[in-house]
C-alpha cells in the first residue's frame, strides 16, 4: 500500500525578502498569521527555531521557557499543527561570530552549550524529541584560525553533552558546506553520519538532508538521502532547489531541476520515508520580486509538485525500468524517465 506524506515548514519560509544587497521589500507577517496560513495550505507540522518558539529565551528562566513553550504547543494544537522539531539559532547574535561549539573563546563555547540545553527544553515542552543542528558558523574564514581536528572533537563533545542532558532527545545534523562561513566542519551527510556513530549514543544522532545544501557541496541530493536512509538516519528533509553553485537560493522544490526533484521523491518513496513518522519539510523562500499577495505561493507550489512527483514515482513502469537496466540499455531508460516526466507515455 502506498503511504501518504505529512508536510512541515518553518516560519522563516514566509519572509520579507531582504538579501545581502537590499533591505526588506515585504511587510512582516505576524507569527500567528503564518501558522494559520500554513495550516490552510495543508501543512500539518511546523519547524521552529528555539527563539521562534520562545522569543528572547536567553533572558528567561527555565520555568518561563517551559510555560511559554507549553502555551505555544496548545495554541498550535488548536490550529491542528504539531511541532516537528526545534533548532538552536546559534548564528544570529553577535556573540556567535566565531561559531558556538567551535569558537576559540571557551566562554562562548560554554554559552552555546547552555543555549542548546534551553533549546532541548523547548523541544520537550513543544512535544517533540527531535532537535536539528544546522552548524551555521561552526567553520572558518581562515584555515589557520582554528584547529580543524580540535573543532571536530569540540563538536563531538558538544553532541555528547546534549545526549547526556536529555536521555530522549534525538539530534538531526543538517550539513551545509559553506555560507555563512567560507568552509564548514561538517559539510556533507557522510560527515554528519560519521560523527553520529562516534557519539556516546549513535542511535540518537541522525541527519537532515537539504537538497540545496547537497547541491552546493557538488553532490546529488537523492544520493545524500540514500546514504542516510541506508543507515536508518534520515530523520527529516529540507526539500528545495538550487540553480548550481551560487548563494543558497532555497528555490521551490523542482523549480530548477525537475529530474533531480523526481529522483529525490523516488528514493524517499522506495525507502518508505514517512512511514516511521518522518515529515516532508520544505525549506523554500519566495523570490525577492514576489508581491505580498503571492508570498505563500512557493509553499503551495512545493507541496503540489512533490505530490505530483509522488504520482510519477508510483506510476513509473518498474517492469520496463528493470528490463532496460538488465539489458544495460541506459539510453532507453533515460528516454523512458524523460517521457514519463513529460507525460508522453
Ligand atoms: C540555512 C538553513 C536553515 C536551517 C534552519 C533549521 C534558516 O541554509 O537551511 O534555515 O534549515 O535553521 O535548522
Ligand atoms: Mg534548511
Amino acid at each position: 500500500m502506498a503511504g501518504s506524506y505529512r508536510f512541515s515548514v518553518g516560519p522563516w519560509n514566509i519572509h520579507e525578502g531582504a538579501d545581502p544587497f537590499g533591505p526588506t521589500v515585504r511587510a512582516s507577517v505576524p507569527f500567528a498569521t503564518k501558522m494559520a496560513a500554513v495550516r490552510a495550505l495543508g501543512y500539518e507540522s511546523v519547524m521552529l527555531h528555539d527563539d521562534d518558539a520562545v522569543p528572547e529565551l536567553e533572558r528567561l528562566s527555565p520555568q518561563q521557557i517551559a510555560s511559554e513553550a507549553a502555551a505555544l504547543k496548545d495554541s498550535l494544537a488548536n490550529l491542528g499543527l504539531t511541532v516537528e522539531l526545534s533548532a538552536p539559532r546559534l548564528w544570529e547574535g553577535g556573540q556567535w561570530v566565531d561559531g558556538g561549539y567551535t569558537a576559540n573563546d571557551p566562554t562562548v563555547r560554554a554559552a552555546a552549550l547552555e543555549r542548546t540545553k534551553r533549546c532541548i527544553d523547548v523541544c520537550r515542552h513543544l512535544g517533540t524529541d527531535l532537535m536539528v543542528l544546522w552548524l551555521a558558523r561552526e567553520g572558518t574564514y581562515v584555515r589557520e584560525s582554528k584547529s580543524a581536528v580540535r573543532s571536530v572533537e569540540l563538536l563531538l563533545e558538544a553532541i555528547n553533552a546534549m545526549l547526556a542532558y536529555d536521555p530522549d532527545i534525538r539530534i538531526a545534523i543538517e550539513p551545509k558546506p559553506n555560507e555563512p562561513m567560507d568552509i564548514a566542519y561538517l559539510p556533507t551527510i557522510g560527515h554528519a553520519v560519521a560523527i553520529g556513530y562516534r557519539s556516546a549514543d549513535p542511535s540518537r544522532v541522525g541527519a537532515l538532508v537539504e537538497s540545496a545544501h547537497a547541491i552546493l557541496a557538488g553532490l546529488d541530493p537523492a544520493d545524500e538521502m540514500a546514504f542516510a536512509l541506508s543507515a536508518g538516519k534520515l530523520w527529516s528533509v529540507h526539500l528545495n532547489d538550487q540553480n548550481g553553485l551560487k548563494y543558497d537560493q532555497d528555490k521551490s522544490f523542482g523549480a530548477a531541476n525537475l529530474r533531480t526533484a523526481f529522483d529525490q521523491v523516488l528514493v524517499l518513496e522506495d525507502a518508505g520515508y514517512g512511514s516511521r513518522g518522518e515529515m516532508v519539510a520544505f525549506d523554500v523562500k519566495a523570490m525577492r520580486t514576489t508581491r505580498p499577495e503571492h508570498q505563500l505561493q512557493h509553499l503551495a507550489n512545493s507541496r503540489e509538485i512533490f505530490l505530483a512527483l509522488v504520482d510519477k514515482a508510483r506510476s513509473l513502469d518498474r517492469a520496463t525500468v528493470a528490463s532496460l537496466a538488465a539489458a544495460r540499455d541506459y539510453e532507453g531508460l533515460d528516454r523512458l524517465v524523460l517521457r514519463h516526466l513529460l507525460g508522453l507515455d
